[in-house]
């Protein structure tokens, strides 16, 4: 080869490396998979897509999130959720911790039974060392937390009567998720739990195979209507139930840097208008409980002793859960909690 080709021929390669590599933009997918178990309305489902239009925007229309609603991605397989995203099936989800409680344990923390009575005890946890551990946790088994959202507090709604003290769950057909400790919780209510996926909780409900079910006022029970066929609800708070904006680590490590500082901010910004809309009218004089009175809802609020004879109750289940969450972590908890 002579001297001039060989020139040429360099400095045709470094044009063509300039042209190919322009930043990250040539490794972008054309579409990145966000799960969601429930649909589009309220705010779990409007802070997902929040979130997808937050970082198409930030990104100049490059990173193109989809959000698949309703369980789409697990064909109903809501505790299947979390294995989704390890195995790069979905890239995001933003996820009830109950549902990936299967393959993380000690996300049963916010299901321990009458454990959080107030917000301020959930952000103390959550926002403390025991969050800490649990988002380090997740992360070790192939997901990144971007930011916490929120479910909620989860109130026993039924069509049977008013929920006011544990003898009346007595024999009351509850659909509760597919995780032990709510079958246990139930059971030791004497309650006859059963376990469901939301999408066929639904029907459950509208054809009264099941007398009732247990979900969040504003992300669940006013999105879904539920009072069409639930007409009592006890306000008394037995779990809440944080979200959780993760990313399949995999996902994540084929951004770049920058990118990946985006995406994460774009998270917290949708999660923590998310959390806001969550707990609307749902701490002090309740004024959000007036939207399900007007609908015919029966409304029982709990008082403390109420709660106390409830944990009493379930306090066996909470003893059995505390090896299985770490004993460790529950006792950190426990403090942060007792300081609030
Ligand atoms: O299935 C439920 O009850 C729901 C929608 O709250 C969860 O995904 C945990």
């Amino acid at each position: 080869m002579n001297r001039s080709l060989a020139t040429k021929l360099l400095l045709v390669a470094v044009l063509l490396s300039l042209i190919a590599v322009p930043g990250w933009a040539a490794n972008y997918k054309d579409e990145y998979k966000l799960s969601v178990v429930v649909g589009p309305k309220g705010p779990w489902g409007e802070a997902a897509q929040k979130f997808a239009d937050l970082v198409k925007e930030r990104s100049g229309g490059k990173i193109n999130i989809k959000c698949y609603f309703a369980g789409q991605l697990f064909a109903g397989k809501q505790t299947n959720e979390f294995l989704l995203l390890r195995q790069g099936v979905a890239d995001f989800a933003l996820a009830s911790t109950i549902n990936w409680s299967s393959q993380v344990p000690s996300l049963n923390l916010f299901a321990l039974p009458f454990f959080f009575a107030s917000y301020e005890q959930l952000d103390a946890v959550k926002n403390g060392a025991p969050g800490k551990k649990l988002l380090a946790e997740i992360e070790d088994k192939g997901v990144v937390g971007l930011a916490w959202g929120e479910n909620g507090y989860r109130e026993l709604t039924n069509s049977k009567r008013a929920v006011a003290k544990p003898e009346d769950l007595a024999g009351l057909k509850v659909r509760v998720v597919g995780s032990p400790i709510f079958i246990d919780t139930f059971r030791a209510l004497g309650a006859n739990p059963i376990n469901m996926n939301w999408g066929e909780a639904q029907t459950a409900l509208q054809q009264g195979t099941v007398d009732g079910q247990e979900n969040p006022v504003n992300a669940v029970i006013v999105p879904y209507q539920l009072w069409q066929v639930q007409k009592h609800i006890s306000i008394w708070h037995y779990a809440i139930d944080p979200l959780i904006l993760g990313a399949g680590k995999e996902t994540l490590a084929s951004f770049s840097a920058e990118d990946q500082a985006m995406i994460k901010k774009a998270a917290q910004d949708a999660c923590g208008e998310e959390i806001g809309r969550a707990r609307e009218g749902l701490a002090g004089d309740l004024p959000g409980l007036a939207k399900l009175r007007e609908n015919g809802m029966e409304v029982t609020v709990f008082s403390a002793e109420q709660r106390a004879t409830f944990r009493a109750k379930t306090q066996p289940v909470y003893d059995t859960w505390i090896e299985k969450i770490g004993a460790e972590l529950v006792a950190e908890a426990e403090k942060l909690v007792a300081k609030q």
